[in-house]
C-alpha cells in the first residue's frame, strides 16, 4: 500500500464516529428526498389526503429532528467531561468543556444544536425550580423559567467564560439545601459525630442546555454529560427519561480509584436498569490507563497491568471483559490536538470510536428504519391498492368490450343486463357497508376511551390520592403497583379493541372481494406493544428505584414526589404516542376501504353508460374502446410510477458499517 493510502486510511480512521455520522446524515437526505418526489407524485395526481400529508409531515419532522444521544454516566471525577472533550471535541485544539480534578460538572449538561433556531447558546435551569411540580420536561416547554447566556463561537475566552458559567456553585443554608432536596446526611453530616454545616455549596443550575455549532451536533447528536452521584440520585427524571431514551449510555471508570462501592452503587441503581432493553447500547469505559504508563516497565508489562484492571472491573460489574473499553481520555485529547498518531494509538480512544460508529449508529439507522419506511411503505400501498383495483376492473371491461366486435346486439343486451344486476348488488354491498361503518365508530370510539388522556388522568389521579399523605418508598409502592397494573390493563383493552376493528375491517374486504372482485388488501394491525413494553420497563424502574438506597436517602417525600411526577410525565407521554399512533392506523385503516369501494362503484356506473352507448350504436365501440385504453394507460403509468417508488424507498437502505 502507499504512503499516501496509508495517511487517508489513517485520517479516515481517526475520524471514525465523524465519517459515520456524515453518512448518517447523507442517508436521512436522501430518505428526505425520496419522501418529497412521493409527496409531490400525490399532489400531481390528486391523490393526497389529510392523513397521508400527516403521516409525510410525521416523517420529515421525524427524520429531521431525529437525534443520537449518547449519555456519560459515572461518579465525579472518572474523566466523562474529559472523554467528551477527546472524541468529540479535539479538534478545537483546546478543552472545551471544563475538566477539573475535583467536582467539576455540577448539573446535567445537554449539548446539542439547535436547528430551529440555528443559533449558539447556553441555556440554564435555576436549581430552584426544584421547588416547582412540573417535570423537566415541561419547563423545557417553557422559555420563561431560563437564564440564556450567549456563545461567541469565534471567540475561545468568551466560549470558556461562559462554560465555566455552568459549573457555578453557592452557598447556601443548610434548610435552604433541604428544602431543595439537596442535603444528605450521608455527604454533609449532621448525626452526632459531625454536626451538620450551616450552609452547603449547591449547583447555580439544575440543567444547563448548549447549542452549539459543531458539525456532529448539527447532524444531530446529542451528548449528555452528567455530574456525580448525587444529581442523578435525586433528580429521578435523568434516571427515568433522559438515560432510558439515550441509544447509547457510556459508564465511565478510572483506573486509579479502581471500582469503589459508590461507583458499583450507581451502576446497580442506574445503570444496569437498563439490561433488559438495550444491551448493547451499555459500555463500560476504564479511563486513566495513562497513570499505568512506566517507562520502566517493558510494554507487555504495561499491557498485562491494563488486561488485569480490565477483568477485575469487568468481574465486579458482573459484564463481559470485552465490554470494558481501557482508554485515556486526557491521552487521547492531547494526541488528537498534537497530531501524535503514536499516543493517539496508546490512548485506545480509536477502539471506543468504532464501537460508536459501527454499533451505536447502525441500530439508531435501524430505528429510523422501523419506524418511519415501514409505515410510508404502508402508506403508498393505501395509493397502490385502489388504483391497481381501478386498473383490474377496466381491463376486464376492456376485454368483454373488445369481445363485442362483430357481435350483434342481443350480447350486447346481456351484458347490460348482467352489469344492471351487478349494479343492484354492489349498491346492496355499499348499504351494507354503511352499516358496519356505524359499528366501526362505536368500536374505535370504545377503544379511544380507554387509551385516551381522560382514561390516564383519571387513573393518575386516582394513583395521586391513594399516595397523599405517605409519601414514602412504602406509601409508593401501593401506589405504583397498582398505578402499573391499571394503565397496562387500559393498554390491553384498547388492543383487543384495536383487534375487533381489524377484524371488522379485513371482513369488509374479503366479503367485497368475493362478492365484487374488490383487489384485497393487506390491513395491518395496530401494534401496541411496544407501549405495553415501555409501561413494563418503567415499573421494572420503578421497582429498582424503590430498592435503591437513593430513596432512602435525602428528605425521602421529595424524592418520592419528584419520582412520581417524572413518571406520570412519561406515562402520560407513551398514552399520548400510543393514542395519536392508533388515530393514524384507524384513519389508514378506513380510508383505502372506502376509497376502493367509491372507485369501484363509480367503474360499475360507468360501465354501464358505456354499454349504453353502445347499444344506441355500434358505431360507438370503437370509441368507447379508446377512451377506455386511454385510460388504462394511464392507470397503467401510476401503478409503475408508485411501484418504482415503493423500490427507491426499499433501496434507501441505511449505509452499511464499516
Ligand atoms: N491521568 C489522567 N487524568 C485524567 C484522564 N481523564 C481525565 N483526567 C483528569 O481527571 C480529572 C477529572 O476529569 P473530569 O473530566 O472533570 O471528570 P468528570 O467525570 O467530568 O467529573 P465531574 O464533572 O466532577 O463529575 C481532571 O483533572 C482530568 O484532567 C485520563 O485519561 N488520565
Ligand atoms: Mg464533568
Amino acid at each position: 500500500m502507499s504512503t499516501n493510502a496509508l495517511d487517508i486510511n489513517k485520517a479516515l480512521q481517526q475520524d471514525r464516529f465523524g465519517s459515520q455520522m456524515a453518512a448518517f446524515a447523507q442517508w436521512k437526505t436522501e430518505l428526505i428526498q425520496t419522501i418529497r418526489r412521493y409527496q409531490e407524485w400525490l399532489t400531481q395526481h390528486d391523490k393526497s389526503s389529510p392523513e397521508i400529508e400527516l403521516r409525510i409531515f410525521d416523517a420529515l419532522k421525524a427524520i429531521d429532528s431525529d437525534n443520537l444521544n449518547i449519555a456519560f454516566v459515572a461518579e465525579f471525577s472518572r474523566g466523562k467531561t474529559e472523554l467528551i472533550n477527546a472524541i468529540f471535541f479535539a479538534n478545537y485544539g483546546r478543552r472545551l468543556l471544563p475538566s477539573e480534578a475535583g467536582r467539576t460538572t455540577m448539573c446535567p449538561t445537554e449539548l446539542f444544536y439547535d436547528k430551529t433556531k440555528d443559533q449558539s447558546f447556553i441555556k440554564l435551569l435555576p436549581v430552584e425550580t426544584r421547588l416547582s411540580d412540573a417535570s423537566l420536561s415541561e419547563l423545557k416547554n417553557e422559555e420563561s423559567y431560563w437564564t440564556e447566556l450567549p456563545l461567541d463561537i469565534d471567540s475561545p475566552d468568551q466560549m470558556a467564560a461562559a462554560f465555566q458559567e455552568v459549573v457555578k456553585t453557592k452557598n447556601v443554608p443548610a434548610d435552604e439545601a433541604e428544602k431543595l432536596g439537596l442535603y444528605s446526611e450521608e455527604l454533609h453530616g449532621g448525626d452526632e459525630a459531625t454536626p451538620a454545616p450551616d450552609t452547603i455549596e449547591i449547583p447555580m443550575w439544575r440543567h444547563a442546555l448548549i447549542s452549539f455549532p459543531h458539525p456532529l451536533l448539527k447532524q444531530g447528536l446529542v451528548i449528555l454529560d452528567t455530574p456525580g452521584l448525587n444529581a442523578l440520585g435525586s433528580e429521578p427524571e435523568l434516571t427515568l427519561n433522559m438515560l432510558p431514551s439515550a441509544q447509547a449510555v457510556l459508564f465511565i471508570l478510572s483506573a486509579d480509584t479502581g471500582v469503589t462501592k459508590s461507583d458499583l452503587d450507581m451502576w446497580k441503581n442506574h445503570i444496569m436498569a437498563f439490561r433488559d432493553k438495550k444491551q448493547n447500547g451499555l459500555v463500560a469505559v476504564l479511563n486513566k490507563i495513562d497513570i499505568l504508563w512506566d517507562e520502566m516497565k517493558k510494554p507487555e508489562e504495561v499491557l498485562t497491568s491494563i488486561e488485569e484492571q480490565r477483568t477485575t472491573s469487568a468481574a465486579m460489574l458482573g459484564i463481559d471483559d470485552s465490554s470494558v473499553y481501557p482508554v485515556s481520555a486526557q491521552k487521547a485529547l492531547l494526541a488528537k490536538t498534537k497530531r501524535d498518531d503514536k499516543l493517539l494509538e496508546q490512548s485506545n480512544i480509536l477502539a471506543l470510536e468504532s464501537l460508536l460508529a459501527n454499533e451505536i449508529l447502525p441500530t439508531k439507522q435501524q430505528v429510523i428504519w422501523n419506524s418511519i419506511v415501514v409505515g410510508l411503505d404502508q402508506s403508498i400501498n393505501n395509493t397502490y391498492d385502489p388504483i391497481a383495483g381501478k386498473l383490474q376492473d377496466l381491463t376486464r371491461q376492456q376485454e368483454q368490450l373488445e369481445a363485442l366486435r362483430g357481435k350483434n346486439e342481443d350480447v350486447v343486451q346481456q351484458l347490460l343486463q348482467k352489469a344492471k344486476e351487478q349494479k343492484v348488488a354492489y349498491y346492496e354491498s355499499v348499504k351494507n357497508f354503511q352499516a358496519s361503518r356505524r359499528r366501526l365508530a362505536t368500536q374505535a370510539k370504545v377503544m379511544f376511551n380507554t387509551l385516551g388522556m381522560d382514561a390516564i388522568d383519571v387513573i393518575i389521579e386516582k394513583t395521586r390520592q391513594d399516595m397523599s399523605g405517605s409519601w414514602t418508598t412504602n406509601g409508593m409502592k401501593k401506589g405504583m403497583t397498582l398505578f402499573f397494573e391499571s394503565s397496562r390493563e387500559a393498554m390491553q383493552i384498547a388492543e383487543r379493541h384495536a383487534d375487533e376493528i381489524h377484524k371488522l375491517i379485513e371482513g369488509i374486504y374479503r366479503r367485497f372481494h368475493e362478492e365484487h372482485g374488490l383487489k384485497s388488501h393487506k390491513a395491518p394491525k395496530f401494534n401496541i406493544q411496544p407501549h405495553i413494553a415501555e409501561l413494563d420497563q418503567l415499573a421494572i424502574k420503578a421497582e429498582e428505584f424503590r430498592n435503591s438506597p437513593i430513596s432512602t436517602m435525602a428528605e425521602q417525600s421529595f424524592v418520592v414526589k419528584k419520582f412520581f411526577i417524572s413518571l406520570v410525565s412519561h406515562v402520560r407521554n407513551t398514552f399520548g404516542n400510543a393514542n395519536r399512533e392508533a388515530d393514524a392506523w384507524l384513519k389508514e385503516l378506513i380510508n383505502p376501504l372506502v376509497i376502493q369501494i367509491q372507485e369501484k362503484r363509480t367503474s360499475i356506473d360507468k360501465y354501464m353508460e358505456t354499454l349504453n352507448k353502445i347499444k344506441e350504436s355500434k358505431n360507438n365501440l370503437e370509441g368507447q374502446l379508446k377512451t377506455l385504453n386511454k385510460e388504462l394507460a394511464q392507470l397503467e403509468e401510476q401503478t409503475s410510477a408508485l411501484e418504482s417508488m415503493r423500490k427507491t424507498l426499499q433501496n434507501c437502505t441505511p449505509p452499511p458499517p464499516e
